[in-house]
């Protein structure tokens, strides 16, 4: 039989074995990962009203692929207070937003009080709002300044009001190139531990992976694998009780930083990566085309390639846009839904669990 059948059959295959489904030529892996796609969600493209927020860019990381620290190339340091971020928080929930991402640099700054106070502060504001926030880079960060255990930082996050967690700061999980691309940061084991405490605390996640820079397509299958195991508990169909709700592969964008990264993966391999994604991923339920970082157009077409998710509105974002990504001042919801639907898909307003709370065919 072949791999790809293999796969598609939830063979358990190894690494190399999965590695070699790029050889599949794109029209293949594409119309098997957009059969699965259909099987789970027909004609469904979801997204959702959200609001990025990024606390500050002062960060005692140094990651090479970032432009957004003002550690870097950006020479603007800013640290918003907790009153500005309510006020934030509060104008988008106006506007209609029903979540906020809160995701921060690292900084030296904060205390431990701080992140807990913000969380209640912006729950106490606007209770009804999802408060998703903290990658496991900064709960490990978090745990390693203030000596807490990373399960104390998650415990005292999901009392303060903390809803679910985004998939930041997974980069890729090969060490080797953690060495070369983020010295220093969450190790790969910490950051899979981390989100597997959070799972069993009942909670949801998601799982980033940076692609398109020094990484090769064996540490895109191997970190695939990694989340394909810690997330063997937990079931695609009616998840929400914990596990990952979605898998993002965050195009790498090579602007403002040290990587010197020069060449762009071609659209081909971009889009199989994603079909791969969706095919080996068996156990997680979404695959979102980050529009943020593939552009709008190439995220619509990665809907016919695996992907039924498109992130959200965003309003504001800043550490993509820093390298180059044109998600400064988000989209509007009505391009949203106007682009998904001229694609011949069903625009599916969703929720942070990706519940269905309106359908605009
Ligand atoms: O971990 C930083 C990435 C991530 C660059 O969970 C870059 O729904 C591309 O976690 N090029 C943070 N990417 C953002 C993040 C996220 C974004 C959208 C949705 C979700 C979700 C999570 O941004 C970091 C890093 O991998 N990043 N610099 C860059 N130059």
């Amino acid at each position: 039989m072949d791999i790809l059948q293999k796969a598609l059959n939830h063979e358990n295959l190894s690494a190399k074995e999965f590695s070699a489904l790029y050889d599949y030529d794109i029209y293949t892996l594409g119309q098997a990962a957009d059969a699965r796609r259909k099987e789970l969600y027909g004609k469904k493209v979801f997204f959702n009203m959200n609001r990025h927020i990024n606390p500050t860019n002062i960060c005692a990381d140094v990651c090479r692929f970032c432009a957004f620290s003002a550690s870097r190339k950006n020479p603007n340091p800013y640290e918003m207070s907790i009153d500005e971020i309510v006020a934030q928080v509060i104008s988008s929930y106006n506007r209609g937003a029903k979540e906020v991402h809160i995701v921060s640099a690292h900084s030296p700054n904060y205390s431990y009080e701080w992140y807990l106070d913000m969380f209640r502060a912006v729950k106490k504001a606007v209770p009804q709002i999802h408060l998703k926030a903290m990658t496991a880079a900064e709960v490990d960060y978090l745990d390693r300044k203030f000596q807490k255990g990373y399960q104390r930082v998650l415990e005292d996050m999901a009392n303060a009001g903390v809803d679910s967690m985004p998939g930041g700061g997974a980069e890729i999980f090969d060490e080797e190139v953690r060495k070369v691309i983020c010295k220093g940061k969450v190790n790969s084991i910490r950051w899979l531990e981390i989100h597997n405490h959070w799972h069993q605390m009942g909670k949801m996640s998601n799982a980033t992976m940076l692609f398109g820079h020094i990484e090769n397509r064996e540490h895109r299958i191997d970190h695939m694998l990694r989340l394909r195991a810690i997330q063997q508990d937990y079931s695609i169909v009616n998840a929400r009780k914990g596990g990952f709700n979605a898998f993002i592969p965050l195009l790498y964008q090579n602007q403002n930083n040290f990587l010197n990264i020069k060449e762009h993966p071609s659209g081909q391999e971009i889009l199989k990566t994603i079909a791969i994604a969706r095919i080996l991923l068996d156990n997680i339920p979404h695959i979102k085309a980050y529009w943020a970082t593939l552009g709008i157009n190439l995220a619509i077409v990665a809907q016919e390639f695996g992907a039924d998710d498109m992130d959200g509105t965003i309003e504001n974002e800043s550490i993509q846009s820093a390298g180059g990504a044109k998600s400064k001042n988000g989209i509007n919801s009505e391009d949203m839904i106007s682009q998904i639907k001229d694609a011949g898909f069903e625009p599916i307003e969703r929720d942070s669990l990706y519940q269905e709370l309106r359908s605009f065919a």
